[in-house]
Parts: C-alpha cells; sequence; structure tokens
C-alpha cells in the first residue's frame, strides 16, 4: 500500500457530487466509522482516516452522536462543508501519514453545471466521487431521468480529462446497497441501467472504480451506529491512485493541470493569434462549458462593438430573434452560450454549427465544434471536422492528434499510429514530440485496464 504513497505526503482535494438524498454525508461518516473500527486483519496493512482539525473532527462526531440519540439517519446537509482529513497507516516504526485530503460535502442543489460556485469547485479538485442511488436506480424507473444532469457533468468531466490526457479519478459510489437482495444480480442490474454512462467512462478512458456501499443503522450493545461497509475502500483507491500519480502535485487541481497541460496549446503554432481557438483548447468538458462560451463572445464582441451590446438582450429575445432571422450571428453567439452555461452542450451544437458555416475560414471556431461534437458523443461529426480542418490546414498537429485519437478509438491502429507518427514530425518542441507520443500510447495500448470492483 504504501508504495503508492512517497515519503512526503500529498494534500489532496476531493470533491463530492450526487443528487440531494443519494448518501453523500452517510458515506462520508460510514466511511470514516468503517476505516476506525476495530480491525481483524494484518495490522500492518490497516489504514483509516484521521480528522485533522477541531472542525472535521466535531462535523462526524456530531453526526454520530446525531444517529446514536435518534436511531436515524442524519438531517440533509444545508451548506457546503470542508472536511480535512489525513489517510495514515500503522507502520512497524510507528504511525504512517500516507496523505492528507480535503473532502468537500456537498447539499445535493449545489451540484449542479449552472452553479458557478459548483464550477469553481470542480476545477479546483483533485478527484471526485460520483454518487448513484443503487436502489432507486433498479426500482425506480423515473431515477435515471432525474439524475441525467450529473450523468451529463460526469461526461464532461471525463471528457475534459481525457482531452488534457489529466490524472482525475473518479469512484462511481453506489449507495444504500444494503436496500437490494444480496448477491450478485443486485450489481448486474446496476450495471446494465447505468450502461450509457459506463461505456461513455470507458470510452473516455477514465480513470475510475465503481463501489457499492453499504451503511445501515445497526445496534451495538443497544446503541444505533453506522456499519459501513465497501465504503471506506473508494477513499483509500482515490488517494492511492492521486499518490502514485508522479503528474499530481499537493495543490495541483484540475484548473491549474489544464493550465499547464501540453495537450495540444504548444503544438499549434498560430493559436496565440486566435483567442477562440487558445480557449478552445481547453473547451472540452466542463471548462468548454465555461471557456468556449466565452471565447466566441469575447471572439464576436471584439470584431462586431456595435452588436455586442445585444448580447445584454434575454436569451428569449435572442430565440425570438432567430426564429425570424435565422442566421443572425449575435443572437446565434448568445444562445449557444447559454446552453453550454446552462450545461446542455447537445442544443449548443446546431448553433455553433451554423457559426461556424458563417465563419468557414476561422479554424478556432472549427476545434470548438470538434470538441462539442466529442463532448455530446457524436465522434463521426467530430473526426469529419478534424478532416475538414486538415483539407485546409495540413499542418494543423491538434487536427491531426484529435483525429488520430478518434481512429484510435474505433480500432483502427494503423492510422492512428501513422497520424501521430505525422504530427510527433511536425511538432516542433521536444515537449510536445513527448507529449504526442504519450498521448499515442495510451491510445494505442490495448483496450482500458479500467479497474471494476
Ligand atoms: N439503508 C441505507 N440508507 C441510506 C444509506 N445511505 C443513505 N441512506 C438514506 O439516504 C438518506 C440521505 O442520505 P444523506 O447522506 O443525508 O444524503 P446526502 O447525499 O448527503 O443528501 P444532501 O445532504 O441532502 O444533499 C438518509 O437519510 C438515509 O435514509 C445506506 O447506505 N443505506
Ligand atoms: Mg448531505
Amino acid at each position: 500500500m504504501s508504495l503508492f504513497f512517497g515519503d512526503d505526503p500529498k494534500a489532496l482535494n476531493l470533491l463530492s457530487i450526487g443528487d440531494r438524498g443519494v448518501g453523500k454525508t452517510v458515506f462520508l461518516v460510514g466511511s470514516y466509522t468503517e476505516s476506525n473500527s476495530s480491525y481483524e486483519g494484518d495490522q500492518q496493512k490497516k489504514v483509516w482516516f484521521d480528522c485533522q482539525d477541531q472542525e472535521a473532527h466535531e462535523n462526524i462526531q456530531g453526526v454520530m452522536n446525531y444517529i446514536a440519540q435518534t436511531g436515524q439517519y442524519p438531517p440533509p446537509t444545508m451548506k457546503i462543508s470542508g472536511f480535512n482529513f489525513s489517510l495514515k497507516q500503522q507502520r512497524p516504526w510507528g504511525t504512517q501519514t500516507l496523505c492528507y485530503f480535503r473532502w468537500w460535502d456537498m447539499p445535493g442543489e449545489i451540484c449542479d453545471m449552472k452553479n458557478r460556485n459548483f464550477q469553481s469547485m470542480i476545477l479546483s479538485s483533485q478527484g471526485c466521487c460520483v454518487f448513484i442511488n443503487a436502489y432507486d436506480l433498479i426500482n425506480d424507473p423515473a431515477y435515471l431521468d432525474s439524475v441525467k444532469d450529473i450523468i451529463e457533468l460526469v461526461t464532461a468531466i471525463a471528457s475534459l480529462i481525457k482531452h488534457h490526457n489529466l490524472q482525475y479519478p473518479m469512484a462511481l459510489i453506489f449507495t444504500q446497497c444494503d436496500r437490494l437482495e444480496e448477491g450478485p444480480l443486485g450489481q448486474l442490474q446496476i450495471e446494465k441501467c447505468l450502461e450509457p454512462l459506463i461505456i461513455r467512462l470507458e470510452n473516455a478512458r477514465t480513470n475510475y472504480r465503481r463501489f457499492y456501499s453499504s451503511i445501515p443503522i445497526v445496534r451495538i450493545d443497544g446503541m444505533p451506529v453506522l456499519r459501513a461497509s465497501g465504503s471506506s475502500d473508494a477513499l483509500v483507491w482515490i488517494t492511492s491512485e492521486l499518490c502514485k500519480a508522479r503528474s499530481v502535485q499537493s495543490g495541483q487541481d484540475l484548473a491549474s493541470s489544464l493550465s499547464q497541460s501540453t495537450s495540444l496549446k504548444k503544438f499549434v503554432p498560430t493559436a496565440a493569434r486566435r483567442p477562440a481557438l487558445t480557449l478552445g483548447l481547453i473547451s472540452a468538458g466542463v471548462v468548454g462549458v465555461l471557456a468556449m462560451g466565452f471565447a466566441l463572445t469575447s471572439l464576436w464582441s471584439n470584431q462586431q462593438p456595435q452588436q455586442a451590446k445585444a448580447t445584454q438582450q434575454t436569451i428569449a429575445d435572442h430565440q425570438d430573434v432567430l426564429t425570424r432571422d435565422p442566421n443572425n450571428l449575435n443572437s446565434l453567439i448568445s444562445v449557444y452560450d447559454h446552453y453550454l452555461e446552462i450545461g446542455q452542450p447537445a442544443k449548443a451544437v446546431p448553433l455553433l454549427e451554423k457559426i461556424v458555416a458563417q465563419k468557414s475560414n476561422d479554424v478556432g471556431l472549427k476545434f470548438n465544434l470538434a470538441d462539442l461534437y466529442e463532448l455530446t458523443g457524436d465522434k463521426q461529426k467530430a473526426e469529419n471536422t478534424y478532416d475538414k480542418i486538415l483539407t485546409q490546414h495540413p499542418q494543423e498537429i491538434k487536427a491531426m492528434v484529435g483525429k488520430a485519437i478518434l481512429r484510435g478509438e474505433e480500432g483502427d491502429m494503423q492510422t492512428a499510429q501513422s497520424l501521430f507518427l505525422q504530427a510527433e514530425n511536425i511538432a516542433e518542441t521536444k515537449e510536445a514530440k513527448g507529449k504526442i507520443k504519450e498521448i499515442a500510447a495510451q491510445t494505442l495500448q490495448a483496450p482500458s485496464n479500467t479497474a471494476t470492483q
């Protein structure tokens, strides 16, 4: 275990994502209790969480006392709460701190792509736990629809990570499994119901793992307590994934990884001349939701100051304009921005298509469009867009690599390899060549070995 954790403990930042009542707080307190409960195995292997400050200790203790006194689960979370923990292990010479981590426990409705606070919390995190109610997933036909925003958000993050080749482990936690009948059938049903998300995560080669959490309230010596099983594993897994990743440093969150991402930014010599492209390079996923809209608005307002005022009109006004004048560029951009901002990238696609049609020489916009197609799962159109860029600009490395990744995902390794080689040859810096090699190695390797439990 401590093989993954270096001598110098990292400080990590983890986010919980899940709707109201899915079980985020119960999971947190249950995992803590589980990791601190008496242990029958090899003491040397035991790892546990310790509260790092008084506040975390009091919050956890408060929930445990509530359960002990009432025999009930805790009330809903009212505000965002940060818990500072350390992960510890007993070693022959004493106790070793493996890492520190801050865990954000969120009230369900904050976990919404439209929420600015939540957007910045995603960008300041290094990994996340995504919560799905296993019982409702199997028993309530409407449940999947009720979590479609969460699924879209997770897909967007996965896409962002993939595009920028980042380390960002995701634990998919199925809660309330104790309410399901015992046996493998429940797990199979869960996986069947969640197939669309699982396929997307596999396609994006996300470093994710599934966990089945059961945290009933039981009585021990007459006292109600949480008895968790399979919960603390998720936090141990996610922290060990981050600790073993050399590229992850304390304080290096998603935002700083993106800004340092050699993804393809440095490969494109003309990027600096194209504001839309520069921002568009970080345009897949959540950041795309923030950046693509901004990129287009700023591009447009730079070019058309008199029309930029029109962006103050309401979205309804712009939609109204589009019914009369479907190619009105100002309204197309405003409505497009709006859909990205509210986390509905699929609705933004036709608008960006129309914008690109009017600005056919703007390669940056075409990259944005390719990203948006990928984000919404339309790989064929994404590839066609890369082809169009390459026809116009045969030396565009980003388009070559983008197409190569898509070819690789389709199993066409030969084409993928030749595109990667071509891109590597054209790349000007050693760093860029190295990055392309890295992406190529990942793409061309055998199908993802994403672990599942
Ligand atoms: N049987 C069982 N019920 C659970 C479990 N986890 C959560 N629950 C139920 O789900 C309810 C909500 O759990 P919370 O942990 O408060 O949910 P949350 O995601 O923190 O919700 P908010 O704070 O409101 O966003 C609890 O009151 C329990 O009724 C579990 O593992 N087993
Ligand atoms: Mg809660």
